[in-house]
């Protein structure tokens, strides 16, 4: 593999490698799967190149258009950004947002409006600042975006953090196949709201998108009732699976213990509350209703963060296996599903170099993959 590295960063680089390849020998005997022999491996004989795209400032997330363009989102500033389809970055940014960034607050997610083409519109989730009468609040936002210049935000849907809290936030969304708009919370700091059903912290939800703003999707596990799966704690990002009929892939973030990779179902309880404590049960099943256990567990704590699963002729090899990302290491999995998409069959590090992936990657119009960590935005290309 060839790694491109601007010299600037080499050394942080170097001495993060080093730490990585710590972190890496203790996570290896927590895999809950071990990884299978390489000859086994799918994939595992697939080369690339890593290379840094553009520096960046505190990217959180990435969507690319149809026309190629890579939006993502900072989320210290505020500031929705754009890079144009031959990798040059747009000078000023798409729009900003005036966004509260303490701690894991910010402007978080970001998502194409399934009628991006038509309509222009973008959709993302940031944390609006509060005031000595208001709480802050998690927003769904969508604005609308002509040549990189956005406008017009409205406000789709407020989430007040009466807690107080400055972290789980969750803050992702996306639009699935049938164009429904799926959110995830984390639990404000507060466990109980993730057992709560009439509370929008903790869960992921389901919204139809009508001319009156968000409603709760139909067929919706309570009907008017915009919870999709509850019990959550931090479910940082989720994805569709386009091999298992589009379910929902997610990543969670546990306390000390339990970081989880979820096969998120309709109506299904994932665990988090209050009798949680400080119990790790990994994936021993929970006495509680509707329980799901996660597809993967980890002990210690990984953060695991971006997640998408691969679905691009450019690598057969890797099609249908799910990749994502993890803050605490900075490091890229690469997960092997079952037939059926309901169970885990090995999980492969994949060897990024030396560069990190600290949160979010997606796949790019031609097949690599995109990543980021707090200092810029990288790409991962199979080699011809
Ligand atoms: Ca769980
Ligand atoms: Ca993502």
């Amino acid at each position: 593999m060839n790694i491109y590295l601007p010299r600037l960063f080499g050394a942080i680089l170097r001495r993060g490698l080093i730490v990585t390849a710590l972190l890496m020998a203790t996570l290896v005997i927590t895999f809950p799967i071990m990884a299978q022999d390489a000859a086994e491996d799918p994939g595992g004989d697939v080369t690339f190149t890593v290379e840094k795209l553009v520096t960046a400032n505190y990217p959180v997330s990435l969507v690319f258009a149809p026309d190629g363009r890579l939006f993502y989102t900072e989320k210290a500033t505020g500031n929705v950004r754009v890079i144009h389809a031959d990798g040059t970055a747009q000078i000023e940014p798409v729009i900003h947002l005036d966004t509260d960034a303490l701690v894991e607050r910010g402007l978080l997610g970001i998502a194409l409006d399934p009628n991006y083409t038509e309509n222009g519109m973008i959709w993302v989730i940031h944390t609006a600042p509060g005031t000595t009468r208001n709480w802050p609040e998690n927003r769904v936002v969508r604005f609308h975006e002509e040549n990189g210049v956005g406008s017009d935000p409205e406000i789709m849907l407020a989430a007040p953090i009466t807690t107080g809290e400055l972290k789980h936030n969750g803050g992702n969304l996306h639009f699935d196949a049938d164009g429904l708009l799926y959110v995830s919370f984390g639990d404000f700091g507060d466990a109980s709201n993730a057992q709560n059903l009439d509370a929008l912290p903790g869960k992921i939800h389901r919204f139809v998108v009508t001319d009156a703003g968000l409603v709760a999707a139909e067929g919706n596990p309570i009907s008017g009732n915009s919870a999709y799966a509850y019990g959550l704690r931090n479910s940082f990002d989720f994805t569709f699976d386009p091999f298992g009929g589009g379910q929902v892939l997610a990543t969670e973030n546990g306390f000390q213990c339990d970081d989880e990779l979820n096969l998120i179902l309709p109506g299904m309880n994932y665990g988090w509350g209050p009798d949680y404590q400080d119990n790790c049960y990994g994936t021993a099943p929970l006495e509680v209703p509707d329980y799901m256990p996660p597809l993967l567990s980890y002990t210690p704590t990984i953060a695991p963060t971006g997640i998408v699963v691969y679905d691009h002729p450019a690598v057969p090899a890797w099609e249908g296996q799910v990749f994502f990302c993890a803050w605490n290491p900075g490091t890229m999995q690469r997960v092997v599903l079952n037939a059926e998409r309901t169970a885990v069959e090995a999980v492969y590090p994949v060897d990024l170099g030396g560069v990190f992936c600290r949160i979010d990657l997606v796949v790019g119009p031609e097949g690599a993959l995109y990543f980021l960590d707090p200092i810029g935005i990288y790409r991962l290309s199979p080699n011809p």
